[in-house]
């Protein structure tokens, strides 16, 4: 399995987010990639592949020309208001929520930090535009190399993608490396692509990107958001809208969902994918799902994450995964790890 990585992914840092209060470490750090890349070594699984560079307009393809551009300065414009803020990270304190607008872009910097982000705790840092850049490069080159015909291909970056929009960031995420990745198997050739997504909290933003599309299924199992971020997406009542009606599916499972049930629910989504008739699947891969996460509720097993890649590979797609959240440090190389060498012992012939 080749896997995409790019060491520029630890240029996004974080100091602190706001949590219940109060500003606290950031449980997205650049050392859950590297767990990963250790295990992957000492297994000797996969190949390391550095992404080729794409053009912004392939970003284009899915965020807003007007977030790419704040994206791409905002650190810029951050420092020049002050030059101590070189030494904090931004996080936006206010949001253009209902009735206020959104239409109009303030010249205001902080105004601005809140139009393009939905929450206080994915802190904007001197790096995060180049890690996500590079992040969405290796997204972009996964889903070409599976595009020309590889069987399988593991995106493996941070920060994460699945909460990001078509314009705006959070819930650690920046750009949706899931969706630009689904994209480039539309514009390569499938005709119809599914988007799994195995994180824990919902995927708000590949589900807004593609919910009035019928060429892109979203599938997403995840904590139940009327108790789990992100809070404002993710019932099951959301089944898609104009055109894309029936090719959303949520299957939200309480906090304390065990193996058994989960997998239950995958067999639920993955029969789902293929009656849509599904020519490649993205995996949005979050490891969040297991039960020493700090910040998240189901009860995974190490052991489990083999069966799931067993499950995923048995669907028979050509498949992108892409790493998203999974914040049990110490593990995340360990279960990571074995979903993909599940998927590899079951997709060999
Ligand atoms: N301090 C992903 O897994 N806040 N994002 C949780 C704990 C947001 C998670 C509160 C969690 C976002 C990609
Ligand atoms: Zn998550």
């Amino acid at each position: 399995m080749h896997i995409f990585y790019n060491h520029q992914h630890a240029l996004h840092q974080g100091k602190v987010e706001m949590f219940r209060g109060e500003l606290v470490p950031c449980f997205e750090v650049p050392a859950r990639v590297d767990h990963v890349l250790a295990e992957l070594q000492r297994r000797r699984f996969g190949t390391l592949q550095a992404p080729q560079t794409f053009d912004d307009a392939v970003l284009a393809r899915i965020h807003s020309p007007r977030y790419l551009d704040f994206l791409q300065h905002a650190w810029d414009e951050w420092v020049a208001l002050d030059a101590a803020n070189a030494a904090r990270d931004a996080l936006p304190s206010v949001w253009p929520v209902r009735t206020l607008r959104s239409d109009v872009l303030p010249a205001n910097f902080a105004a601005r930090l809140g139009l393009f982000s939905m929450d206080a705790g994915s802190p904007l840092t001197s790096g995060t535009w180049a890690a996500a850049r590079a992040g969405a490069d290796c997204a972009l080159s996964a889903a070409s190399h599976v595009a020309a015909g590889a069987r399988s291909a593991f995106v493996l970056t941070r920060p994460p993608g699945h909460h990001a929009g078509a314009d705006f960031f959070g819930g650690y995420c920046f750009l949706n490396n899931a969706a630009l990745a689904a994209q480039q198997l539309r514009d390569q050739g499938a005709a119809r692509v599914a988007v799994l997504d195995l994180d824990y909290h919902h995927g708000n933003g590949t589900q807004a990107i593609f919910y009035e599309r019928a060429d892109v299924f979203f599938a997403s199992i995840h904590g139940d958001p009327h108790t789990e971020y992100p809070f404002y997406l993710g019932y099951a009542d959301e089944r898609g809208a104009g055109s894309g009606l029936g090719f959303n599916r949520n299957l939200p499972l309480p906090r304390g969902t065990d193996f058994a049930v989960w997998r239950q629910a995958l067999a639920a989504a993955l029969q789902d994918i293929q009656a849509f008739g599904a020519q490649a699947l993205v995996v949005s891969l979050g490891l969040d799902t297991f039960a020493g996460d700090p910040i998240s509720g189901f009860k995974l097993a190490s052991n489990d994450y083999l069966r799931v890649g067993e499950d995923l590979a048995r669907a028979g797609l050509p498949t992108v995964l892409v790493f998203e959240g999974g914040y049990a440090v110490a593990e995340v190389g360990v279960n990571a790890v074995n979903v993909l060498q599940g998927f590899m012992q079951t997709s060999k012939p």
